[in-house]
């Protein structure tokens, strides 16, 4: 994405949906948006100023000020999200993608949002983590009635406290949210705030899994746990812009958890703080300093640091299926079988047969494997030195000295001072290990070592 395209897109892919205006006079012409790029961050042109953050793959929704309160329109309705350049996904969504646009107001704003319904269902919105009157809390069937296909409700309410919130249905939940419906929320402090320092980046972004049978385009919604794509705002790598910041910068990252397991997040070449919660700042005393950090399901974690090394640092989901794409599910572990012979064979019966992962499955991020249409690789992406072998939960954080600053362009690939990178050690050739060499050992350890077996315990106890 270059500069140009970074902003002329933001502009015009800003446009007003379909929903009829004349039936929708009375509110906020609902605004829609048709680009997964990242959106510049939106500098608020009325009420209270903040500093604006930056959605990854996403974008924040514009409001109008009428009489003090700031007015936002959701419209709940079925968007096709392209996870990844050509894999589009129909899912649900807001505002003409999924996740939803992120609403940004200021600590004690009035807020009124009006939320329209284009879903062939019932639905509600909740405000996770919110301080409001039990009637706003967005829960179908017991603080409101559920919100029918085609009608609008509309829900106000003052944001009491700052910080990081989301917003989900709560109604028919699992099928909704299977089918991404979820978005990002953040209050920013009205005054200099003791726990909530200034940052000069300010990035936001949700955790988020699919169900979505490779070939086919539509996320299964009766899945529990077993989902096969793992994403950042509904973009799975390479498909996920990159967080490029300029040396020196305090860079918040704020990531929040509605899949149904936990992600460990993890960033490289760097120590972060988590400074807040969806229950607030952290205080100061009880911040300690890490390199992951575990985000739960139904939490937010706020991330806070100084990014002062350069380079192309990895930001991670530490589960290393989640950085994978479809195709990682089923395969049986080859690794030491001989397939010598046997592909030929298979390959009589089944043309496009090919041998996978007999030395580990490296090889898989480079072959130009036959997959089905609408879906991505397992392993996919290229580097400067080659494959990365990643997907999924995945991108790059982009640490640069001539970054300027308000700049989000990415600068292309780090340029490694001489001498700074991994390099082959000359005349050092040794081959791969074979089974044969491997010495056999009857009870599982090491045959030239001494076993002890722990006196006083059940030694399987472990
Ligand atoms: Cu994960």
């Amino acid at each position: 994405m270059n500069r140009r395209n970074f902003f002329a897109g933001a502009a015009t892919a800003v446009a007003a949906t379909t929903v009829s205006r004349v039936s929708m006079a009375a509110l906020p012409e609902p605004v829609s948006q048709g680009s997964t790029a990242t959106a510049p961050p939106l500098v608020p042109p009325n009420g209270r100023p903040y500093n604006p953050v930056v959605t990854l793959n996403g974008w924040t929704l514009p409001w109008r000020m009428n009489a003090g309160v700031k007015e936002f329109h959701l419209v709940a309705e079925p968007v096709v999200r392209e996870m990844a350049p050509g894999f589009k996904v129909n899912m649900w969504g807001y505002n003409g993608q999924s996740p939803g646009p992120t609403i940004e107001v200021v600590e004690g704003d009035r807020v009124r949002i009006f939320v329209t319904n284009r879903l062939p269902e019932h639905t509600t919105v909740h405000w996770h983590g919110q301080r409001l009157p039990n009637g706003m809390d967005g829960v179908g069937g017991i603080t409101q009635p559920h919100i029918p296909p085609g009608k609008t409700f509309v829900y106000e309410f003052t944001a009491r406290r700052p910080g990081t919130f989301m917003y989900h249905p709560h109604a028919d939940e699992m099928v909704q949210m299977a089918m991404g419906m979820m978005g990002f929320w953040v209050t920013h402090p009205k005054a200099e705030h003791p726990l909530i320092g200034k940052v000069d980046r300010d990035f936001c972004f949700l955790l988020g899994s699919f169900d979505v049978e490779p070939g086919s385009a539509t996320p299964k919604v009766n899945t529990m746990t077993d989902f096969n794509i793992w994403s950042f705002n509904s973009r799975v790598f390479p498909g996920i812009d990159t967080l490029n910041v300029r040396k020196g910068d305090r860079v918040r990252i704020r990531a929040g958890n509605l899949t149904m397991t936990n992600h460990p997040i993890h960033i490289h070449g760097h120590e972060f703080e988590v400074t807040g919660t969806d229950g607030g700042p952290v205080p100061r005393t009880a911040r300690w300093p890490e390199v992951s950090v575990d985000v739960a399901v139904g939490q937010m974690r706020q991330m806070e640091f100084i990014a002062d090394e350069e380079g192309d640092w990895a930001l991670h989901c530490h589960k290393s299926h989640h950085t994978m794409g479809p195709m990682g599910h089923d395969v049986p572990t080859m690794i030491g079988v001989d397939h010598k012979g046997v592909a030929e064979k298979i390959r009589k019966l089944v043309p496009d047969y090919m041998v996978m992962g007999d030395k580990g499955m490296a090889d898989m991020g480079e072959m130009e494997m036959p997959i089905p249409d609408n879906t991505v690789p397992m392993m996919t992406g290229t580097g400067p030195f080659g494959s990365a072998e990643m997907g999924g939960m995945f991108t790059l954080l982009k640490v640069r000295r001539d970054q300027k600053p308000g700049d989000y362009r990415d600068p292309g690939w780090f340029r490694h001072p001489a001498g700074t990178v991994a390099r082959e050690v000359p005349n050092a050739n040794v081959p791969p290990a074979t089974r044969k060499e491997t010495p056999a050992s009857p009870k599982g350890g090491r045959p030239d070592a001494t076993v002890r077996k722990p006196s006083g315990h059940d030694a399987h106890n472990h």
